[in-house]
């Protein structure tokens, strides 16, 4: 293929999509916004700034764990296998484990945003080019489909991130079952997690110092403003992020400074003082809850490798 082209799975979420997901998730009480929207190009470079901040642990943690068990992680991988990465960004977590195992049969990045894909794919042909690379433009989310031509034996997905935390335990579940019937019996999964711990490690993960995670969660309201020509007064917002102890995960929300009213498509909201948007959850599991969540999508562990305070987990599972 040439580097300039990409597969493109599936239709991607369309304008319209974006403002149907709004007005519905406005409409329910509690007022919530999926966390998906985060990434336009302004979010996706302060997720990047995330990822760099002190406070945010599981990024370093995830990649020291890669870096050190490259070798094993790609052993388990196996010889000959096709590596399917699920929102692979800008790759940089995996080269070590492409750089680790040499006879891949292809490298297949899947990601929703088009230009970050072809870019990280010129860039990784450069420095590994004798790893075919074979990206496919594709929501996750959404069923994913890999090409015949592109398949092996042996395919094995890559999710690292803990992106899977995102999900309520159902859906995270159905993404799973997803997995399996894509990789199909014998297939494999690579799934970075993040490890319950204590409260004052996981909120300030989420509630940084620079206010970076502000910005980031606040940047959704610039955006519905933007692409929806909605009238939020952003500065009325305010990000507040707690672990919820019962559901097992961080959530983030945006507070109603005051009493307010939001126009979005000729549809108004009405927000309270104190009244919250949830726009993220982000669960925390321990191996075993993992390991019981993924045997109900047909998925048994194999391994596990964490980093010495055992904050993180790299979790390799058969289909
Ligand atoms: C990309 C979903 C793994 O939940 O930690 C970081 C997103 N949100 N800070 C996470 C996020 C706020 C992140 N994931």
């Amino acid at each position: 293929m040439s580097s300039n082209s990409a597969i493109l799975s599936h239709p991607l979420a369309t304008h319209e999509e974006f403002l149907v997901d709004v007005l519905e998730g406005l409409s329910r009480t509690p007022k919530t916004l999926p966390c998906k929207y985060f990434y336009d190009q302004k979010g996706s470079q302060l997720f990047d700034r995330i990822c760099e901040l002190p406070e945010y642990y599981p990024t370093r943690t995830e990649a020291s764990i890669l870096n050190k068990y490259a070798a094993e992680i790609s052993a388990a991988i196996g010889e000959g296998a096709t590596l399917i990465e699920f929102g692979s960004g800008s790759s940089t977590k995996t080269v070590p484990l492409l750089k680790a195992s040499p006879n891949l049969a292809a490298y297949v990045p899947v990601d929703i945003s088009r230009l970050h894909l072809l870019e990280t794919a010129a860039a990784l042909r450069t420095q590994l080019p004798e790893l075919s690379i074979e990206p496919v433009v594709a929501d996750f989310t959404a069923d994913v489909e890999i090409p015949e031509s592109l398949a092996s034996e042996h395919q094995t997905v890559f999710f690292p991130g803990s992106t899977i935390g995102n999900f309520p335990p159902k859906e995270a579940t159905q993404l799973l079952t997803r997995i399996a019937e894509l990789v199909g019996t014998g297939g494999g999964l690579v799934i970075g997690i993040d490890l319950e711990k204590d409260l004052g490690v996981l909120e300030p993960a989420y509630y940084d110092s620079q206010n970076v995670t502000a910005a980031f969660n606040l940047n959704l309201l610039n955006r519905i403003n933007r692409e929806l020509q909605a009238n939020f007064s952003v500065d009325q917002f305010a990000h507040i992020a707690f672990y919820n102890d019962k559901l097992h995960r961080i959530e983030m929300h945006l507070r109603s400074l005051q009493s307010q009213q939001v126009t979005i498509a000729d549809e108004s909201f009405d927000f309270a003082k104190d009244e919250t948007i949830h726009t993220e959850s982000s669960h925390k599991y321990t191996v075993e809850r993992f390991t019981t969540m993924a045997a109900s999508a047909g998925l048994r562990l194999e391994k596990v490798w964490t980093d010495s305070k055992e904050w993180f987990a790299v979790l390799h599972l058969l289909a």
